[in-house]
């Protein structure tokens, strides 16, 4: 059985007074035991969001780190250090980290080799832009970019991968992927990565959705077989919004 899961991508959103209070309203919440919930908060508030969730099951991620172990990188964050506050969890190869910090298929690839050294788990976003999808090659972006994002780990490391389905056009414009388009590319990176790996390994891996997901459209994105849950970004700075998106499986 592939996990459920729900994370939150707070992006650059939240001071520590807010983390702690929207971390309140989530651990006042009766979580479903099938779903596991992540909160992905700045990495300011991670030690704070770690120790306050100690006890509840919320995961807290981070939403980036750097990819050598340490040195002169000024303002870089290390996986040891992530680790050292109690982070296991990283996102790696967010559209935003792609477009806006110059991140490439070569670096992440670099970034989820330090990742799984530090003993993480990754989250890998991946997806195609909108002149992508209007040339028809959206599925050639997505084979190139798990290929040479991810693919050099080893079958073994799979057990720490989850995959997150980001289309670029679909991030947070209130634009989002149909269901059927969604089934459509997590079907085929799941044959994608039978092909590479084997079955077993596609079969376990759990592939989020991500891109304007709300309590409005979840259930139905949820519903398809391949969509084993959501990365969720604004909808998730508002626990009852959140909440419901958590909820949103049948
Ligand atoms: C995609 C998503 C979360 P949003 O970036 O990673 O954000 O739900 O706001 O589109």
């Amino acid at each position: 059985m592939r996990k459920q899961i729900v994370a939150g991508n707070w992006k650059m959103n939240c001071d520590l007074a807010e983390t702690e209070a929207l971390l309140n309203v989530l651990k006042s919440q009766i979580i479903p035991e099938s779903t596991q919930v992540m909160v992905a908060p700045p990495f300011t508030n991670l030690q704070h969001a770690f120790q306050s969730v100690k006890d509840h099951p919320i995961t807290v991620a981070a939403q980036n780190m750097h990819q050598a172990e340490n040195g002169a990188y000024t303002g870089e964050v290390s996986a040891a250090m992530l680790k050292s506050v109690g982070i296991k969890h990283v996102i790696l190869g967010h559209s935003e980290r792609r477009a806006y910090f110059g991140e490439n298929n070569a670096l992440l690839a670099e970034k989820v080799a330090t990742a799984f050294r530090y003993d993480m788990t990754v989250i890998f976003c991946f997806g195609e832009e909108l002149i992508d999808r209007q040339h028809g090659r959206e599925f050639d972006v997505v084979k190139d970019q798990l290929k040479h994002g991810i693919f050099q780990i080893s079958e073994n490391d799979w057990k720490q991968v989850i995959l997150a389905y980001e289309p670029v056009w679909a991030i947070g414009t209130g634009e989002t992927a149909s269901p059927e388009q969604a089934q459509e590319m997590h079907a085929f990176i799941r044959r994608t990565i039978a092909e590479h790996f084997s079955e077993a390994t596609a079969k376990e891996v759990s592939i989020l959705y991500g891109g304007s997901v709300k309590p409005g459209n979840a259930a139905e994105i949820f519903g398809k077989e391949d969509v084993d849950g959501g990365l969720i970004g604004g909808a998730s700075l508002d626990a009852e919004s959140f909440m419901a998106i958590v909820n949103a499986f049948k």
